[in-house]
């Protein structure tokens, strides 16, 4: 085996692992701090009432109640789906029946269909559980793909399990930590790394319900977990930042850190950034070291487990020259199963020789620390962190009465990193708050966060001779 003990020897009931004596505050969330004890027995109690189920939707807010259920979910072996708590009409139907969820745990939407069992968060059980299977799925989480709507990706029990231990080595990360973080509890990053982390680990977790600088500054944590927004943001306010100096690590992910943005967060904090390299569907397989070099532009070397090789457009392997750039595969004990009843999309993800083809383009040095250069596909945008298909924006934005026809790009922006902008082509007449129509149509339709930033009327869209529109005229 090319890592060490067997990760799946250990539960990842996070509360089994994580046990020891009681914290006080083991996980503060709303503000509200919740014990080690508070915690197995409210979640304990969710079990009991969920275990019968095989999968149930969580609408996802950074709440005791998401954290009850999540942590509930795990002990009783059931997977949970998260839904994004800003999820609009057509992407909540899509996850709802694409996962196939028989409740609603916790908090439903308006007019929610589906049963709903309530989280009581004072109510306390110490029944325990048999460990179920590392196999068996523990979360379906929905992202984004360059067409059509999000996929199911499928993570397995023990593949978190596997991506946490390893991010625990590469970060010296142990029970004396105290992480504090903002993130939607809807991803990996903010729910896997951000909630499940200090759970197995057995440090504290203070989430502050927005990732905002003045928040991070009055949390007093040893590690900070963000996105390049958030950091951008940080050092904007430099008192904020300063007072991060204090800290052990902090971790920037999900989309690329701007060099300028790494520097000053040195300046300020006394401390380079940690950078990390992940997917939905491969957990964090890239990272610099607690103990290592950190190098601005640059994600480091591959964690625990994991193995990386570069491939052109052929197939053809990549010289590892930190010059020459070529498409990123991996392979690790922390990657997805598939996407959930997707099996040509889950087949297209994986060369022959079992190797998940994460659609980045990336450079390896001899070093074996790598550079993230960009996507293969200009129709997946991060903005913010957040991965957004165009072609499901598009989507949206056809199915709105004053839409000819439109394209979608993600545009550079110093906040966002990406910022998402329709071109679109009228159907009549345009009135004076048609962009602004246009985006609440996205926001109700698909979700707050994947609404254009932008609108830009045009008379037509660059094609070429095949009718294709030109994406990289667009700008
Ligand atoms: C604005 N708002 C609207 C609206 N316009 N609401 C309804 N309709 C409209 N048209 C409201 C929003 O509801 C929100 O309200 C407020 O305006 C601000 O919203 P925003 O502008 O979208 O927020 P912003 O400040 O830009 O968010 C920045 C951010 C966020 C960094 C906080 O982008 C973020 O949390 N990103 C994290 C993404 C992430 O975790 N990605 C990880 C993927 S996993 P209110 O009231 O809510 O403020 C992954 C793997 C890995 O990538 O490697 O980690
Ligand atoms: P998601 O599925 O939301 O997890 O998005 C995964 C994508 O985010 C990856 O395929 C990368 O394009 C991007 N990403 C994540 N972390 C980084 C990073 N540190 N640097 C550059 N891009 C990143």
């Amino acid at each position: 085996m090319p890592y060490g003990p067997s990760p799946l020897l250990r539960s990842l009931n996070p509360l089994a692992v994580a046990a020891g004596d009681d914290l006080p505050d083991a996980v503060t969330v709303e503000g509200v701090a919740l014990s080690r004890g508070d915690l197995l027995g409210a979640a304990t109690s969710v079990a009991e009432r969920v275990a019968r189920a095989e999968r149930v939707a969580v609408l996802a807010a950074p709440t005791v109640s998401t954290v009850l259920a999540v942590v509930g979910c795990l002990i009783a072996g059931v997977t949970v789906v998260p839904v994004p708590p800003d999820s609009g009409a057509a992407e909540l139907e899509h996850i709802l029946a694409d996962s196939g969820a028989q409740a609603w745990l916790g908090p439903a939407p308006d007019g929610a269909a589906l049963p709903v069992v309530p989280v009581r968060k004072h109510a306390r059980s110490w029944h325990t559980y048999p460990e179920p299977d590392a196999a068996a799925p523990a979360f379906v989480l929905y992202t984004s793909g360059t067409t059509g709507p999000p996929k199911g990706v499928v993570l397995s029990r023990g593949a978190i399990a596997a991506g946490l231990d390893a991010l625990a080595d590469a970060w010296s990360w142990t029970a004396k930590d105290t992480l504090v973080h903002g993130l939607p509890l809807f991803h990996v990053h903010g729910l896997i790394l951000g909630l499940l982390g200090p759970l197995r680990v057995g440090s504290r977790l203070v989430h502050t319900g927005k990732p905002t600088p003045r928040a991070y500054a009055q949390a007093e944590g040893t590690l900070y977990f963000g996105v390049p927004t958030v950091w951008s943001r940080v050092v904007e306010d430099p008192e904020s930042a300063r007072a991060l100096s204090k800290a052990r690590l902090l971790v920037s992910g999900s989309a690329p850190l701007p060099v300028p943005v790494f520097e000053k967060l040195r300046e300020l904090t006394g401390q380079a950034p940690v950078e990390r390299y992940g997917m939905s569907e491969t957990m964090i397989t890239l990272s610099t070291r607690a103990d290592g070099e950190r190098r601005p532009g640059w994600v480091g070397t591959p964690v625990r487990g994991v193995r990386t090789r570069l491939r052109d457009e052929s197939g053809e392997p990549v010289p590892h020259d930190g010059e020459s750039i070529g498409g990123l595969q991996v392979t690790g004990p922390m990657v997805f199963d598939g996407y959930l009843n997707r099996p040509e999309a889950t087949a297209a993800s994986w060369t022959e020789d079992g190797w998940f083809r994460t659609g980045d383009v990336a450079a390896i040095d001899a070093a074996g620390f790598h550079r993230i250069v960009g996507r293969e596909s200009v129709d997946l945008i991060k903005s913010g962190g957040y991965r957004v298909g165009a072609g499901e924006v598009e989507t949206a934005l056809l199915g709105h009465p004053g839409v000819a026809e439109v394209a979608v790009v993600g545009l550079p922006d110093d906040d966002l990193g990406q910022r998402i902008v329709a071109f679109v082509v009228a159907r009549g007449e345009v009135s004076e708050g048609f962009g602004a129509e246009l985006i609440d149509h996205v926001a109700r339709q698909l979700s707050v966060h994947k609404r254009p930033r932008e609108v830009r009327v045009v008379p037509a869209l660059p094609r070429n001779a095949m009718g294709k529109v030109q994406k990289k005229l667009l700008g």
